[in-house]
């Protein structure tokens, strides 16, 4: 009994990190967490980010993210079914980095369109209000979220998320593969090296300011309407 209040139950993980919904088969069937297909191929975000990049960040990166939290779930469904509670606690972090590393992907590909099919520019309606209402206005805006990011020590995430409690839109980074729980994820910048590496080098901030370029901001705008329902 005591060990339920320690470490939450693989019930309760999946819910937390569920963003794919289980796979068909018996009820008592872990869910298999899959690689998301892209909505564009993998050189349509050029010259922002290079084929080569995003073919390697979906595949390799992504993938493995997914494939280790199938492997963490289900031996975290084998200790928690034996009663291993060590087990279960030495889990935690494998089940935090590589299902926040699932999510904070899946969210990305989202936030990211073609300048031809829309990518870039600034947002319009209730989620421009709600950004000039918290920073004043959109190139405001622009500036602190690519300086926070750019100011990520090692690897990390910025992002513009939603508060609940103070129903506003705010920007927090993360390290790591942290994901976003205080606030209602929004848009993502993923500021691994992987991310740019291989066409900017080290320069973070070129590619930060690149990324303006390729932001969906009909996806931001959807999940910002969708934040404020929750
Ligand atoms: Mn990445």
């Amino acid at each position: 009994m005591a060990s339920r209040l320690i470490v939450p139950t693989t019930k309760q993980l999946i819910k937390t990190f569920a963003t794919s919904a289980p796979a068909a088969g018996a009820a008592s069937a872990l869910p298999k967490y899959t690689l998301p297909t892209l909505p564009y191929s993998y050189s349509a975000l050029e010259p922002a980010i290079s084929g080569q990049i995003m073919e390697t960040h979906h595949t390799k990166h992504h993938q493995a993210y997914v494939n280790n939290l199938n492997n963490a779930i289900q031996q975290y469904a084998d200790a928690e079914k034996s009663g291993d509670l060590q087990k279960m606690i030495a889990l935690q972090p494998a089940l935090r980095f590589n299902g926040g590393g699932h999510v904070n992907h899946s969210i990305f590909w989202t936030n990211l369109a073609p300048p031809k099919e829309g990518g870039g520019g600034k947002p319009t309606g209730e989620l421009l209000t709600a950004i000039e209402a918290s920073f004043g206005s959109f190139d405001k805006f622009k500036d602190t979220m690519s300086a926070q990011s750019i100011g990520v020590q090692g690897s990390g995430w910025g992002w513009l998320g939603y508060s609940k409690e103070r129903q506003r839109v705010e920007i927090l980074t993360k390290p790591n593969q942290d994901p976003l729980t205080e606030l209602v994820p929004l848009l993502g910048f993923d500021v691994w090296e992987h991310a740019y590496y291989y066409l900017y080098g080290p320069a973070r901030a070129e590619y930060i300011k690149k990324i303006w370029d390729i932001i969906n901001w009909q996806n931001v705008s959807e999940r910002y309407a969708a934040a404020k329902k929750q």
